[in-house]
């Protein structure tokens, strides 16, 4: 037999580059508790206001009024021949649907932002749960900003099935309650070499909880990470352990895989492993290679897998972008601050990081109904992306720049945006 044992090399990372800042936000002028006042030309408020107009108002012929007690006074207006109109000043909002988060380190993550994703946070509230795989060197589960993000299965949870050594759920893995190690053949996903925890808080991290980072999928109630490790201690692995970890995710409920690994020859077991996958209806998402010339790595490179280049927070092509006819979206990949094991953050670059962005908004995609399959899926993320070809450059970018809030309104088939009405009650002003 053909031994098909090709090593995958990892899609690595250069770290440590500037730290992005922003200017602190100007401290806005408050007129809490005033009145605006339309009144005839000449007139002045009678005694117990006082009148702060602003040229600009006063040209418009009103007056804004503060009292320290102006319910009490409001009825002297309403009984003023020279009074027009008059009504409590009133708060109004910026309807351009973006929400801060109150992450701490949000301001160090320019990745959100550039693909519409707190705009989409609004639009994918209140839906259905959904899981994105990560197959990778594994996932830190009790990071502060990953626990509550983790899936777990149902059939080896409770009354001592997680250890009791039996496969209660017949799934094929004994005490498999958070995923499996594909790697060591355990059943602890845990990740030895940082590579993983990354990845997972890039989609999926908890946004709105106050600490680290906000990741693309993390304002949405019910998406979960499969932790699926199949890259040892130095961030390497088997094709064939990646193979049966896409197989794992698609038997036991994933919509979405993130593959951010790869290798630049041809896998056939990997090749097998996402035609399973795309005839089950899930969307794999891999990371488009970073060598940095012509030649989209495998198994990116395959028809059936969403492949991903990275770009700057300028939208250039990262340097080590590996590109070519077979590359499909680009998303931030430079920079990219996110968690690592033991609790911590740092920055990482690579087509690596740029994958679980898009994975991340393709797992909102897979809470709505209307996106009930890969395809419908790759076509919204594929027709909304923002062209970044400038010439006759799509091998760099191919369909260009991921859109989040405008993949979620795509909406082929033309049915109810049914997550709408919904507002994501965690969301809070910071
Ligand atoms: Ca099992
Ligand atoms: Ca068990
Ligand atoms: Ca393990
Ligand atoms: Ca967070």
């Amino acid at each position: 037999m053909k031994r098909l044992f090709l090593t995958l090399c990892l899609l690595l990372a250069l770290c440590g580059l500037d730290q992005q800042t922003q200017p602190a936000p100007a401290q806005a002028q408050t007129f809490e508790g005033a009145y605006l006042v339309g009144a005839e030309p000449g007139w002045v408020p009678g005694p117990g206001w006082t009148d702060v107009t602003p040229p600009a108002l006063a040209a418009l012929g009103l007056h804004r009024l503060i009292a320290a007690d102006a319910p009490a006074l409001e009825q002297s207006l309403a009984s003023d021949p020279g009074v027009r109109f008059s009504a409590p000043e009133r708060s109004i909002a910026a309807l351009d649907q973006t929400i801060t988060p109150n992450d701490a380190d949000w301001v160090l993550q320019y990745g959100p932002a550039q693909i519409q994703v707190p705009e989409a946070w609004q639009l994918a509230a209140g839906c259905a749960v959904s899981t994105l795989a990560i197959v990778d060197s594994g996932v830190d589960l009790d990071h502060p900003d990953l626990v509550g993000r983790i899936w777990f299965n149902a059939g080896e949870v409770g009354g001592g099935r997680e250890t009791n050594g039996l496969d209660d759920d017949g799934n094929g893995y004994a005490d498999d309650w958070r995923g499996w190690d594909f790697s060591n053949r355990d059943n602890d996903p845990d990740d030895d070499y940082g590579h993983g925890t990354h990845v997972a808080g890039i989609a999926n991290a908890s946004a709105n909880n106050r600490i680290g980072i906000a990741g693309v999928a993390g304002a949405a109630w019910g998406v979960r990470i499969m932790a699926l490790k199949v890259l040892n201690a130095i961030g390497m692995g088997l094709d064939g352990n990646a193979a049966e970890a896409i197989k794992y995710a698609v038997d036991n409920g994933a919509q979405v895989i993130n593959l951010s690994l790869g290798d630049p020859l041809p896998t056939p077991a990997l090749e097998q492993a996402l035609s399973y996958a795309a005839e089950h209806g899930v969307l794999v998402v891999a990371a488009s290679g970073n060598s940095g010339i012509s030649g989209v790595y495998y198994p990116a490179r395959y028809e059936t897998a969403l492949a991903v280049g990275a770009v700057t927070s300028d939208n250039q092509r990262a340097y080590f972008s590996s590109y070519g006819p077979e590359l499909d979206l680009v998303a931030p990949g430079v920079a990219i601050y996110a968690t690592v094991p033991g609790g911590g953050y740092a920055y990482r670059s690579g087509t690596s990081m740029a994958t679980p962005h898009i994975s991340g908004v393709a797992a909102l995609l897979a809470r709505m109904p209307q996106y009930g399959s890969a395809r419908l899926m790759r076509d919204a993320l594929i027709h909304t992306a923002r062209v970044l070809t400038p010439v006759d450059n799509t091998d760099f970018f191919g369909f260009g720049l991921v859109q989040a809030r405008d993949a979620l309104d795509w909406n082929p088939e033309g049915a109810p945006g049914a997550c709408y009405a919904a507002f994501l009650p965690s969301i809070e002003s910071r």
